[in-house]
């Protein structure tokens, strides 16, 4: 049987003792961030789900300094901060922003447009549970397409698209942006170490399974989050300098529907739903195609 070899660090800078649920991937995913970018970092966090899980104040889960902020303004304190190092003399600390996709896709976006078009040498990681999961699952503009949540129930499910924020970002020509994912640790980590050895804006969106709002099974966080890719709903792959697009994940193609059909939130879809959404992801995934296409074309000029 061929075994699958990590190279992950070591050691672990986020202590035990976080009160996230079971399952959260978002702990995961601050637990490799750091392991990625070592003790040299500073983290901004705003209001979220991450704001309670790094613990209560003066108490903090993270073996690096962490500043709680404002909903809207992840990406400007960290900015602020960034620049407060350099007048120091301390600019070789790496500043991560590291909000939800509510505070990234939709209250935070306008400071975040500003810090990416300013290009601001910050790492910005927008963890992706695709709903407001701290107030009690609000739709956001990351919710999927047909998902239910508290404010789209499943009478009235998600009737829009998940907001594609890596091309929203990209419009800011950033030298870097890129999804990844929990189930694929090792990946993640490059990304992250790649970004801390870029100067300028940084765009990482990790996608993050919450068991309480996908209504899954905690122990299935890791295997839900592989469907998410093999089933092309959340395809692997970074962009450098905005034009230069490479898949890191070869999905294994499975239906879109494996991957709903173990979350409670889309148990109220019809075939009807679930084919427009198949649709979707293979549209998507043309797209990604040709992205990828276009950019080995221009390297090649
Ligand atoms: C200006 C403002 N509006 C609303 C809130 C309430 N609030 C706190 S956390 C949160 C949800 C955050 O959602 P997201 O950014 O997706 O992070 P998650 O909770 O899913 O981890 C909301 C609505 C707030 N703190 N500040
Ligand atoms: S509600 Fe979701 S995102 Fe928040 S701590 Fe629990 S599992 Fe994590
Ligand atoms: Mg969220």
């Amino acid at each position: 049987m061929s075994q699958i070899k990590f190279e992950i660090p070591e050691e672990e800078l986020m202590k035990s003792g976080h009160v996230a649920c079971p399952g959260c991937g978002a702990s995961l995913a601050m637990r490799y961030a750091l392991k990625a970018l070592g003790k040299n970092t500073m983290v901004v966090i705003p209001a979220c789900c991450w704001a309670i899980i790094d613990g209560p104040n003066p108490c903090s889960v993270n073996g690096v300094p962490v500043l709680h902020t404002a909903f809207e303004t992840a990406a400007i304190a960290a900015t602020g901060i960034k620049h407060g190092l350099i007048r120091q003399g301390k600019g070789d600390t790496t500043v991560m922003a590291w909000a939800g996709d509510g505070g990234t896709f939709d209250i935070g976006l306008q400071s975040l447009s500003g810090a990416a078009e300013r290009n601001e040498d910050i790492i910005y990681v927008c963890y992706d549970n695709e709903a407001y999961m701290n107030t009690g699952i609000q739709r956001s503009s990351a919710t999927p397409y047909g998902a239910w949540t508290t404010t789209t129930p499943v009478d009235q499910p998600k009737s829009t698209p998940k907001k594609n924020i890596i091309d929203i970002m990209l419009a800011h020509h950033i030298p870097y942006a890129a999804t990844a994912s929990v189930a694929y640790p090792d990946d993640f980590i490059r990304k992250m170490k790649k970004a801390k050895s870029i100067k300028g804006m940084k765009f990482i969106q990790v996608l993050s399974p919450c068991p309480p709002g996908w209504k899954s099974h905690p122990e299935e966080s890791i295997h839900i989050s592989r469907m998410a890719v093999d089933s092309k709903i959340f395809p692997i792959f970074e962009v450098e300098d905005g034009q230069k697009y490479i898949i890191n994940i070869k999905p294994r193609n499975i239906p879109v529907k494996d991957y709903l059909q173990v979350q409670g939130r889309f148990k109220h879809l019809t075939d009807e739903h679930i084919k427009r959404i198949q649709s979707d992801a293979d549209h998507n995934w043309q797209i990604l195609l040709k992205k990828v296409e276009m950019g080995r074309l221009f390297s090649d000029n």
